[in-house]
């Protein structure tokens, strides 16, 4: 039996992915490229939604292919390729839009806390349509699974709407309808400095963001200057203790100890002990990443040409969905 496909995207938006990219997606990935039949993608043309300079977008994308073979994607294991090398996701997206309600994208929570931040009117209009971008990517690979982390939720049942009407109206085996792969001890890591709110990219001070990519004695003094709260117990309580509870979620996770043996463990001891163990274990973590991602970006070269192989492969599958997309809608043949 045919192996069920799996498919996710990360944003070329900064110098670094960070400890919440690799928890709550990443990381995932790896193991499913064994059974899965695995797609992987820098998503450029999603980063133009917070119009970066075109020489921040092409250091950007490859630093993030780089990170994305350094955390372990294998080539020959998965297609690993850049969005806007395979030019059918603009165009399903193009598609998609005109099958979207715009009570139905101005829904999308992202959108609104994203936008929120430009004031009144100024986000581009394709901040507004990224979610349906992001729907494209996914059915245009016939995709079962997604694994991201919790803030995707709400863009995969937008996609799993889509897809269903897409089919009613047009033909009943067009899309895939794709299920979230969500693992929930690591679904939101929070900001260091605020550990209410998600760990990312655009929103995270510097002090609050661990990046993959960034020197051991900065993770450490950051890890050490985490917020943590009052009392000095370390147990996992969402509630009162939302600091401490990230850094059990992140020991737990970068160790495979669970949270129960880990609060069992530190009975006693204080949060410096306890801080300075999860700082060795995001060090610990990062350095062979980094290591093997700055060889990688040595050879831009290589680099490049691990991508094409990625881009060839995604490319096949995604014109035989958009052959049939195209017809099922009532696009006549070019031939
Ligand atoms: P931004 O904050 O600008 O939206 P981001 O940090 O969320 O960016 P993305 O490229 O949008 O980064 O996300 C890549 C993947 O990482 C997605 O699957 C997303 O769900 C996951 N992810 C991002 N932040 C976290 C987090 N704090 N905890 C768990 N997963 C996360
Ligand atoms: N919106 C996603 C990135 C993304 C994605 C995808 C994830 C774009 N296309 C397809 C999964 C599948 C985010 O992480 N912010």
């Amino acid at each position: 039996m045919a192996r069920p496909r799996v498919l996710s995207g990360i944003q070329p938006t900064s110098d670094s992915f960070h400890l919440g990219n690799y928890l709550g997606a990443v990381r995932q990935w790896v193991p499913l490229q064994e059974t899965h039949d695995a797609f992987y993608m820098v998503v450029d043309l999603h980063a133009i939604t917070v119009t970066p300079t075109a020489a921040e977008l092409r250091a950007r994308t490859r630093v993030a292919a780089a990170q994305l073979f350094a955390c372990g994607l294998d080539p020959e294991r998965s297609s690993v390729f850049v969005q806007s090398h395979v030019r059918e996701h603009a165009e399903l997206a193009w598609m998609l839009i005109c099958m979207t309600g715009m009570g139905e994208a101005g829904r999308m929570t992202q959108f609104k806390d994203k936008s929120a931040k430009y004031g009144e009117g100024s986000a581009s209009v394709g901040l507004f349509t990224y979610p349906i971008l992001q729907a494209a990517d996914i059915l245009l690979y016939q995709t079962d699974q997604v694994p991201v982390g919790a803030d995707q939720k709400q863009h995969i049942e937008l996609t799993r709407d889509l897809a269903q009407r897409f089919n009613t109206r047009y033909g009943a085996k067009t899309f895939t309808l794709p299920n979230p792969y969500i693992v929930k001890e690591v679904e939101k890591i929070t900001d260091l400095q605020d550990p209410t709110a998600k760990m990312s990219k655009s929103s995270s001070s510097p002090q609050g963001i661990l990046d993959v990519l960034e020197e051991p004695g900065t993770l450490r003094k950051k890890v050490m200057r985490a917020v943590t709260d009052t009392g000095s117990e370390i147990v996992a309580d969402d509630e009162n203790k939302p600091g401490v509870t990230n850094l059990l979620r992140i020991l737990s996770a970068l160790t495979g100890t669970t949270i129960a043996d880990l609060e069992a463990r530190y009975v006693g001891a204080g949060y410096g002990t306890f801080k300075k163990d999860v700082a060795e274990a995001v060090i610990e973590t990062f350095a062979p990443i980094r290591e093997r991602a700055e060889k990688l970006l040595a050879n831009e070269a290589e680099l490049d040409r691990m991508l094409a192989v990625g881009a060839a492969k995604a490319r096949a599958v995604a014109q035989e969905t958009m052959e049939k997309a195209r017809d099922a809608m009532g696009f006549l043949p070019t031939h």
